[in-house]
């Protein structure tokens, strides 16, 4: 019986390598042999030193052995490459520093300069990436044309941002000016950080809003209430414009006071009269802050019971908005919380204080709201 079991057994797990075996053929001469491009610089700048990083995915039906060498060619008129750089796979192991940030990956890389060793002429660049198998056949890319051209970087002329931004102000545009000397379409973007004390709290683009004649352009961004949440006093804006040689300006700062003011709570729901052998008491309170729910830390209340003394020694009880402990709508700014009465619980009259805290340490007015616990 157990023989013939075991039988059985084998039989299928041949079965089961046949049918693998079948597959393996096919799936593996689907893989195809092919070169693309996977990134090169927008452009070459032949002012500076700057190291561009190419970047080359090839397959082939043996995988990376099947590859034997993978180049890219510059090309400036002539049908000679001006510069042949060899690109590799090895995840920077075998030629430190040329890019590649993961060995055996199919994706081939290495770093060059367009001014060393060989300085680039001015103008149209074509490049190409040449692959050769082991079996000598020869696979060559499209071609894609740079242009090289000493770029001069961005320089960031002018911001329009308030020394304040008051906590409940409209939403305002905060924009800069930037300039470039090989027009005002060079400038590929504008960066924001906030600092506080040196660090950075927050990054931020700006948007594209205008271009101002031949050699500027104009880039902003809407701040509203919410941008102080969680934040309060003095901020560095810290503005760089980068282009399309990835040429970086000097940072341009802008002080800034950020204000942050105190969170309300309103409209608590208790019933007036409430029976204790019901059992259970739901709570909820409303709240908002200035600088959006972000920046409300806690929504809480002390309870004052029927002998004139604070539950707890004034201990707060903490609301929920997010759903759970029997508030209905997460992030509603309707805070709640489901209570169990105790069978023992004193009866009389209760008065419960609403107060809510914001991340700054703002604490709302308070709010209170009794009822009478009945039997
Ligand atoms: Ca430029
Ligand atoms: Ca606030
Ligand atoms: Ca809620």
């Amino acid at each position: 019986m157990r023989i013939h079991f075991y039988g059985i057994i084998l039989l299928a797990l041949l079965f089961l390598l046949a049918a693998c075996d079948e597959e393996k053929g096919p799936l593996e001469s689907e893989t195809p042999f092919t070169v693309e491009i996977l990134q090169l610089p927008a452009q070459l700048n032949l002012q500076g030193n700057f190291r561009y990083t190419v970047y080359v995915r090839v397959t082939h039906p043996d995988g990376p052995e099947g590859i034997d060498t993978v180049v890219v060619h510059f090309f400036a008129g002539a049908p000679d490459p001006i510069l042949s750089l060899p690109l590799f796979d090895d995840g920077e192991a075998l030629h430190p520093g040329d890019g590649d940030v993961a060995a055996g990956d199919n994706i081939y890389s290495n770093r060059f300069s367009p001014v060393d060793p060989v300085v680039f002429p001015e103008g149209g660049v074509s490049v190409q990436v040449e692959v050769v198998d082991r079996n000598g056949v020869v696979l060559k890319s499209e071609t894609v044309v740079l242009q090289a051209l000493p770029n001069p970087a961005p320089v960031i002329v002018s911001t329009d941002a308030p020394d304040t931004l008051r906590s409940g102000f409209d939403p305002t545009a905060v924009s800069v000016v930037v300039q470039d000397s090989v027009g005002g379409i060079d400038v590929t973007g504008v960066q924001l950080q906030v600092k506080r004390n040196g660090l950075v709290v927050s990054e931020d683009s700006l948007r594209f809003a205008e271009l101002l004649g031949e050699d500027s352009v104009r880039y902003q961004i809407t701040l509203d209430s919410s941008f102080a949440a969680e934040r309060l006093g003095d901020y560095i804006l810290e503005f760089v414009a980068r282009d399309k040689a990835d040429n970086l300006s000097e940072p341009l700062s802008k002080p800034v006071f950020l204000e942050n003011s105190a969170p309300r709570v309103f409209n608590p729901q208790l019933p007036d009269t409430l029976l204790r052998s019901s059992g259970l008491l739901l709570v909820q309170v409303q709240s908002d802050d200035p600088q959006g729910f972000t920046d409300i830390d806690s929504v809480y209340f002390r309870s004052l019971k029927p002998d004139s003394t604070f539950s707890g020694d004034g201990f707060h009880f903490v609301l929920f908005d997010d759903g759970s402990n029997g508030d209905p709508v997460a992030g509603d700014g309707e805070f709640s919380w489901q209570i169990t009465i105790p069978a023992t619980a004193q009866l009389g009259r209760y008065t419960y204080f609403f107060n809510a805290r914001d991340k700054v340490g703002n604490l709302s007015e308070t709010v209170q709201r009794s009822f009478v616990l009945a039997p």
